[in-house]
């Protein structure tokens, strides 16, 4: 076992489920988490079945009696202690990231940044849950609208960030007053159980345990349970396109609240006169980086027609020197994919490709060594090719030469997804053209950086089949509580709004 398996307290076999205290025998089955750049098994989970979940529901709702009467700024304070435990384990958070879900250790170690962030972020927060007051059209009234906890929140994360996406919606939800049941992939299973650990110690030492829990479980057991529960006023859910699909008519069909941040087909659109080191190396990091599992990932780029061949011969280049390896390892730029599975939908989308009219320009194929790896690959593809509305979760980067800006911004609109977007160039009007009403349709529009390593400050999500969410700063937690109008009279006459007169004076 490693050094920062240990010193986070990973065993051979783990309680996958806590109320507050991890349950010493959970009764759903055991899983197992494979490191993807060996496909060796790295430790084992016990999963929530059975009662397991109730326990769980239990836990947060009772939890919640006490949270919400806290004042919010207390809440901060102990959401305050949570970033500096993080802060004090990143370094083998961050190496548990990248060891069991594959990410580079700076990315893994980012991704820890990332979580610290916005636990700062909250603590913030915690002193500025600002409601409006209104001024009333009827004498001597007041008007006002105020901000109350929610309840549980049911918080659904996806493989390729284990950690931040919990902690974007845990951070907020925590200083709005909520409890909140954390169900994680089941493909990256250790990093929540290293995260719960801390939460549950400082929780705990805070006097109130069980406000943040864990349930990791299949669909079946957990997914479903917590999805369909009239206990659960609002699921937060990271994933593919067809998941928040169900998710989302299953939490309507309750009328519950769901909060999706699901699929992005992200485009970069390169104008002659960009700087073309900067787009370089911007398109590398958002179509390379992560192996291209972010869902900001870069997967179509638009090169109007001057500089087109340039760029394409530039980034064929940077794309052969991509050095592939173990991502804990110095110098590594890309990782595995998480999985077997991931390769075949890797390799299904290349004989798709082929088969559509698509030129491989670099990549295309599995790299030969132990592990889920495969090559970083550029695609020169034409608008007919239907698989470019598709998101494939892998590096695989599909090159469009555009004649103008119009033309670019059509076919970057054209697809199902509105996730992130971004334009590089040096030409004021073009920029301001993309962030307009009739640029951009996505929830991030980018100048001259590119489309993934958002900042946790601004409000994360994207338009269309990406869900309409928004996570992580600005106001987004406002998604997290509930709003109430408030008119209190404090004359002795009874004015009805609108000029109403209802029966005697
Ligand atoms: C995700 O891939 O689900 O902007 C989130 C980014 C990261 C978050 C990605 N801050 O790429």
């Amino acid at each position: 076992m490693k050094d920062f398996l240990r010193e986070l307290g990973i065993q051979e076999v783990n309680s996958g489920v806590s109320t507050g205290v991890f349950l010493e025998a959970p009764s759903g089955k055991e899983i197992e988490s494979v490191e993807p750049s060996t496909g060796k098994v790295i430790a084992r989970v016990r999963t929530a079945g059975g009662e397991d979940y109730e326990q769980v529901v239990a836990a947060c709702d009772n939890a919640f009696q006490t949270w919400r009467m806290l004042p919010a700024p207390k809440r901060g304070e102990v959401v305050r202690r949570l970033g500096e435990e993080l802060r004090r384990y990143k370094k083998p958070l961050g190496a548990l990231i990248s060891h069991e879900m594959g990410k580079i250790r700076t990315e893994g170690e980012g991704e820890v940044q990332e979580m610290i962030d916005i636990a700062d972020f909250a603590v913030g927060l915690s002193r500025q849950l600002y409601g409006n007051t209104m001024h009333s059209e009827r004498p001597l009234h007041r008007m006002y609208e105020q901000w109350h906890s929610l309840g549980i929140v049911g918080i659904i994360t996806a493989f390729n960030f284990p950690g931040a996406v919990w902690a974007w919606n845990s951070m907020i939800a925590a200083v709005c007053g909520d409890t909140m049941i954390w169900k994680p992939s089941s493909k990256v299973p250790l990093t929540a159980i290293a995260v719960q650990r801390i939460c549950d110690r400082v929780l705990a030492e805070a006097g109130h345990p069980g406000v943040m829990a864990l349930a990791i479980g299949s669909s079946k057991d957990v997914g479903n349970k917590l999805v369909n529960d009239r206990r659960v006023p609002l699921i937060s859910a990271t994933g593919s396109c067809r998941m928040g699909a169900q998710v989302g008519t299953a939490v309507a069909q309750r009328f519950g609240r769901s909060l999706l941040e699901l699929g992005g087909n992200n485009g970069i659109i390169v104008l002659d006169d960009a700087d073309l080191d900067l787009a370089t190396r911007g398109i590398l990091f958002g179509a390379v980086g992560t192996a291209g599992q972010r869902c900001t990932s870069t997967r179509r780029l638009f090169l109007q027609k001057g500089i087109a061949k340039d760029l394409t011969a530039r980034l064929v280049k940077a794309y052969q020197s991509v050095k592939i390896g173990d991502p804990l390892e110095a110098g590594t730029v890309m990782g595995p994919l998480i999985d077997k599975g991931a390769v075949d939908e890797f390799l299904a989308a290349i004989e798709t490709i082929r088969k559509q009219g698509g030129e491989i320009l670099t990549g295309g194929k599995v790299v030969d060594r132990p592990g889920f790896f495969v090559q970083p690959t550029l695609v020169k593809a034409n608008p007919r090719m239907e698989i470019v509305g598709e998101e494939t979760f892998a590096p695989i980067l599909y090159v469009f030469q555009i004649d103008d800006l119009e033309e670019a911004i059509r076919l970057h609109n054209g697809v199902r997804q509105g996730l992130s977007s971004a334009i590089f160039t040096r030409n004021l009007q073009a920029a301001e053209r993309f962030l307009s009403h009739a640029g951009s349709d996505c929830g991030i529009a980018n100048v001259n950086i590119g489309t993934s390593g958002a900042e946790i400050g601004g409000a994360f999500g994207g338009e269309k089949e990406t869900g309409g969410g928004r996570e992580a700063g600005s106001d987004s937690w406002k998604f997290y509580m509930r709003r109430q109008t408030n008119t209190i009279n404090w004359s002795s006459e009874l004015p009805l709004a609108q000029g109403v007169e209802f029966g005697g004076s």
